[in-house]
């Protein structure tokens, strides 16, 4: 039997984009390994190398679907995709032209995130464009508040590492970041772990000890959620006390550090942002953050490489100013080795090369994805831009991924039509009118660009999709072509010709040996973001007010927040006393592999409670529990240990949920308890920041 392989690239939404090698025997791709062509530092994780388990899924979808029961009862027909995609034409031109195009919303995030043809938003918003215009989706669930806040510090989101840079820290911080687990790219776990390997201490701060603080940690510092930019102000507290700001660099560099440095002091309200004082708001020992203050004092350089987490909650948007100026007061921002303090994931440039064209929304309407169920709800009436009337669903599980499921699913009642392309008959899908089977990655030849990191890298078809599953591209193509606008879609190029197109924009020299090893690497592999401005701050400004870090920022104020960072950290209430989070697993992206066995047998779906919080109610290990607050409420098994800290409980990300006749959801879907009021001022998620009461079901 001859074996062949073939490169492919992983382009799932977990950053890590991923440099794999298919094995294919008689047709069927029988292992996937790492490239050998990739960094060595590059691996790919059990969801990439166990890819084969989703790819020959026996649940995959080979038919499209059309719904022949009540929405979300899981009743469809089969259908030739002829009539299917007649209807769905059908029906989206008579939407559009009794409501207007911008009352078609188009919804999916993670999906394939990283494909210059096959980017689920993009391949969509490019067809709907084309359509007339569409509703929006903005912001997306990852990083919203990040994103919003740090140009106002920084002029720029552009402010990661590369991870190869670690090379040189003195001192690690995963702040919040749990990347053995909730990968943020691909290299970044090697070398983290080289880094402790040669002695670097690596500070994990998270409520829970996951495997990221048994594996790659020094040390773990267990923090309530939500509370970060509480510590951070008391490590600064520490600094100043102790003499251990870098007074010069603040001075060259930073604009209004003394006006946080009086706040910190409590010169302005007369509350002094101590240890102590933040233990009280952290959960965390006063002398575990005099520690850490001390130890982060003394190790130059640091990085700070902070998780999304500490940004998807209430008040998020100020642990990402805080950490900027922990990493500016300890001279260790655009530094090699160092870190800005801002989000480290997908903001520094990656190799030129082509990808599909975007084209202008014609009906120019968004609303912010934490918002978009209340939008759709509340329409014009609420203040939100159109009233919608369809969905078009491409990579998107929203019924399990998005905040306040109850409302997610009266949304979805509400319109009048709704279409998905899936692989799978997710719970989404099973609300929608009409699902279409869609082909996965290894199914289509595509060019993957990582969220981290200086690569680019050819993922080669290498299989057959399943029954008549087809690609998205050649779905988009099938519907144009009914709908009259094929020619402007496809400008008449197959896949393959929009990928040779797409290369020939690149800056890669070699097209066939760039197919042949499946990854090109960028020049510079180890990029620290904001070096010109530190080498040169008058030539090199920052696009701020000032050109230099704005600590303080008048801009911000406009917001109705304070100039400086203030610790807004939510507190629960004695009806909700437990702090809940919904964490990635790492066998899932997101909702994805939920309905494989392999990954489902490999990880027990329980709510994480310590067993204080556990005995105060009588819960023992594997008793069913009633999670509950105003939004809703689930019953599943506790799981009781000792790795989530008192006052916090953990339901992990991406459970399909389901409902028993009282409504209280069976699955363990986090999403059923969360609310969908954002922070603000970014508008962002919070799906961190949840408060429920737990207790034993009888
Ligand atoms: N395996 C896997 N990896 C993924 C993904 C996936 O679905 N699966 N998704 C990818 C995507 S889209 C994104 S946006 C990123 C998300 O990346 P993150 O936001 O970093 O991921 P989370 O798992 O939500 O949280 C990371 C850790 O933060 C802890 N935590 C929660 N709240 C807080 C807090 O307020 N403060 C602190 N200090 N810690 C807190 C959690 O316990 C968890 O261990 O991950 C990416 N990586
Ligand atoms: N409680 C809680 N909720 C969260 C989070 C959290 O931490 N806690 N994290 C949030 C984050 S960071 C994010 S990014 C969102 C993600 O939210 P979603 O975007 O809903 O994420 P997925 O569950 O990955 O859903 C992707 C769907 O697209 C399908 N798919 C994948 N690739 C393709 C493709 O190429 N083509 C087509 N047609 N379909 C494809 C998959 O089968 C899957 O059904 O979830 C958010 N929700
Ligand atoms: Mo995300």
């Amino acid at each position: 039997m001859i074996e062949r392989t073939l490169p492919v690239a992983c382009p799932l939404d977990c950053g890590g984009g991923c440099p794999l090698l298919a094995h294919i025997e008689d047709g069927k791709v029988v292992r996937i390994t790492n490239n050998p062509n990739g960094d060595p530092h590059m691996a790919g994780c059990i969801k990439g190398l166990q890819m084969t388990r989703v790819l020959y899924a026996p649940d995959r979808l080979v038919k499209p679907l059309i719904r022949n029961g009540p929405r979300g009862s899981g009743q469809f027909r089969e259908a030739e995709w002829g009539e299917a995609l007649d209807l769905v034409a059908k029906r989206l031109i008579k939407i559009k032209d009794r409501y207007g195009a911008a009352s078609i919303f188009r919804l999916g995030s993670a999906g394939t995130s990283t494909g210059a043809l096959y980017e689920t938003v993009n391949i969509t918003r490019r067809f709907l464009a084309l359509l007339g215009g569409y509703t929006d989706i903005t912001d997306g669930y990852s990083s919203a508040a990040g994103k919003y806040t740090t140009p106002f510090v920084l002029g720029t989101r552009a402010a990661g590492i590369d991870a190869g840079t670690l090379r040189s820290s003195k001192m690690i911080i995963l702040w919040g970041a749990n990347i053995a687990e909730a990968r943020l790219e691909g290299a970044l776990e090697a070398h983290v772990r080289e880094a402790k390997a040669r002695g670097v201490p690596v500070i994990f701060i998270d409520p829970r000890r996951t495997l990221t603080a048994k594996t790659l940690a020094t040390k773990w510092i267990p923090i309530y959620p939500g509370t970060d930019s509480a510590m951070m102000m008391a490590v600064l507290h520490v600094l100043i006390i102790e003499g251990m700001v870098k007074r010069a660099f603040v001075e060259k560099y930073s604009y209004g550090f003394d006006e946080l440095g009086d706040h910190v002091l409590g010169r302005d309200d007369g509350v002094p942002k101590t240890p102590e004082w933040a233990a009280g708001i952290c959960g965390t020992p006063a002398a575990e953050i005099r520690d850490l203050a001390r130890r982060y004092g003394r190790s130059q350089p640091t990085a700070i490489i902070p998780g999304l987490s500490i940004q998807r909650t209430l008040g998020g948007e100020e642990a990402i100013r805080m950490s900027i100026a922990l990493q500016v007061a300890t001279a260790n921002l655009g530094v090699e080795g160092g870190s800005s303090g801002a989000l480290t994931w997908g903001t520094l440039p990656t190799p030129r090369m082509g990808n599909l064209p975007s084209l202008d929304n014609p009906a120019d309407a968004s609303v912010t994805a934490y918002k978009w169920a209340d939008a759709v709800l509340e329409g014009r009436k609420g203040g939100y831009p159109t009233n919608i009337k369809a969905f078009y669903n491409v990579g998107g599980n929203y019924l399990s991924t998005a905040a306040d499921t109850h409302k997610v699913i009266r949304a979805f009642q509400s319109v009048e039509f709704s279409v998905c392309h899936d692989f799978f008959l997710t719970p989404t899908a099973k609300y929608c009118d009409i699902v279409l089977p869609a082909a996965m990655f290894l199914e289509r030849n595509d060019i993957v660009i990582a969220d981290g990191g200086n690569h680019v890298m050819f993922s080669h078809k290498v299989a057959e999709p399943p029954g008549e599953a087809k690609t998205d591209y050649e779905i988009f193509c099938l519907l144009a072509e009914r709908l009259g606008f094929l020619p402007a879609y496809s400008e008449g190029r197959t896949e393959g010709e929009w990928l040779d197109k797409f290369i020939a924009e690149s800056e890669i020299p070699d097209a066939a040996e760039f197919k042949e090893k499946g990854i090109y690497f960028g020049v510079d592999q180890h990029r620290v973001s904001l070096s010109s401005f530190k080498a040169d701050p008058k030539a090199n400004p920052l696009k701020t007010p000032s050109g230099l870090v704005q600590i303080r920022s008048d801009a911000y104020a406009k917001t109705g927040y304070p100039a400086i960072p203030t610790c807004r950290a939510a507190a629960p209430d004695l009806s909700h006393p437990l702090r809940l989070i919904s964490p990635k697993s790492r066998y899932r992206v997101h909702s994805e592999n939920w309905n494989i066995p392999f990954f489902r047998e490999r990880e027990r779906h329980a709510l994480w409670i310590n067993p204080a919080d556990a005995s105060a109610r009588g819960i023992a290990d594997g008793d069913a529990i009633l999670i509950h607050n105003q939004i809703g409420k689930v019953r599943i098994p506790a799981m009781v240990t000792p790795n989530i800290m008192v006052g916090v409980v953990c339901l992990q990300e991406g459970a399909w949920p389901t409902f028993d006749e009282d409504s209280v959801e069976t699955s363990g879907s986090p999403n059923v308890l969360a609310p969908t009021e954002p922070t603000m001022p970014s508008r962002a998620t919070r799906t961190h920041t949840i408060f429920v009461q737990v207790e034993k079901s009888g």
